[in-house]
């Protein structure tokens, strides 16, 4: 039926560093399942990682990276449309728009401004506190029904559905309200160094995370050295053994293992062969998306084809929604 259109979907992701196994975990595993089903727009999130100071030339370099490894994790551009989000100026134009429609008190209480803030006292800046609201645009530009991430995008999501059924009430029906898509496994994997925290890809320890093209020694190697209890027993039990029980929820991932199965395969074990086991999973699990994303990324030109036909396809979408906007919200059109 024509006007029964697919479900859209809207994902993206910092350029702020090499993928991480959280990322491709929490993330990009999923968009890539998700592609054949919905109408789905994956971007690289380059001007949310200009909130953190970054080296121009490796911002550059990263941002081609990122969508290399879009495309080696699954990520088809005939089913998807994939884009730079600073391809696309109908995102900041938006964003504009719904920082007015975004309180201080709002603002002020996620999780993520304070998190970053206080990582980078000297550099607390607008755009780290306006960043969920270019995040909302990102997603309501598009009317995106489904929105995959990872556990700790929660907040910024119920943000967009705030801002967005503020706007609604005040300017009559114009943005869908996202939903978030967030798998029960995987959604929030820890740093190796310390499993109280999110593994996260701008860590300056390179030993707390796995990242995507890491070699299988490395990944081994980092395995074997994340930090765990002194109990000796593989059991799940996230407040009292969050090492273990996060290379759990890892082996889990690719193994599809219950935690009572994983347990119990490395009962009567020591930690060591555990270890190593979740080390090889991994390994063999992220070696093909390593060959492909070195093939990918040797392809310049192949790259830059898909960039530009995708911000061209999502302009389209994102400019009509803008011009709607700027319309209702009284902005005076020529
Ligand atoms: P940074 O360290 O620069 O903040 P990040 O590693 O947290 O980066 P983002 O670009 O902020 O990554 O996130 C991209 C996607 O990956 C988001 O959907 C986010 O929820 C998901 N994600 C990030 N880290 C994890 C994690 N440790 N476990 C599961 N999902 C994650
Ligand atoms: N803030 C996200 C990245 C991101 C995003 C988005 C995710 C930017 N815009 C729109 C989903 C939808 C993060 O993961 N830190």
């Amino acid at each position: 039926m024509e006007n029964e259109r697919k479900k859209r979907i809207l994902s993206g992701i910092q350029p702020s560093g090499s993928f991480t196994l959280g990322n491709y975990i929490g993330a990009v595993r999923n968009w890539a399942k998700l592609q054949n089903e919905f109408e789905s727009l994956y971007m690289v999130a380059d001007l949310h990682a200009l909130t953190v100071r970054q080296v121009p030339a490796e911002l550059r370099a990263r941002s081609r990276e990122a969508a290399a490894m879009i495309l080696a994790a699954g990520i088809d551009p005939k089913e998807s449309i994939l884009f730079l989000q600073s391809h696309v100026p109908a995102h900041t134009q938006l964003s504009w728009i719904l920082c007015c429609n975004a309180q201080f008190g709002e603002l002020s209480r996620m999780t993520q401004f304070k998190d970053k803030s206080a990582k980078h006292p000297d550099n607390v800046n607008g755009g780290l506190f306006t960043y969920p609201a270019l995040m909302a645009a990102d997603i309501l530009v598009y009317n995106a029904d489904l929105v995959p991430v990872g556990q700790d995008q929660t907040q910024h999501l119920e943000l967009a559905r705030t801002v967005a059924n503020r706007f609604n009430n005040l300017y009559s029906l114009t943005f869908t309200l996202p939903e978030g898509y967030i798998t029960k496994e995987g959604a929030k994997i820890m740093s190796l160094t310390d499993p109280s925290r999110k593994m996260s890809k701008s860590d300056p320890n390179p030993n707390s995370f796995i990242l995507m093209n890491d070699d299988r020694d490395t990944i081994i190697r980092k395995c074997k050295r994340a930090v765990t209890d002194s109990d000796g027993a593989v059991r799940f039990d996230m407040a009292e053994k969050p090492g273990i029980s996060n290379l759990m929820c890892i082996y889990n991932v690719f193994t599809k293992k219950s935690m009572e199965e994983i347990a119990q395969e490395f009962a009567g074990q020591g930690y060591s062969e555990f270890k190593l086991a979740v080390g090889e999973t991994v390994a063999d699990a992220l070696s093909p998306i390593h060959s492909e994303y070195t093939r990918i990324l040797a392809d310049k030109t192949y790259i830059d084809e898909i960039l530009r036909d995708g911000a061209e396809k999502a302009s389209r979408l994102a400019n009509r929604m803008l011009s709607k906007v700027y319309r209702k919200v009284g902005l005076y059109q020529l």
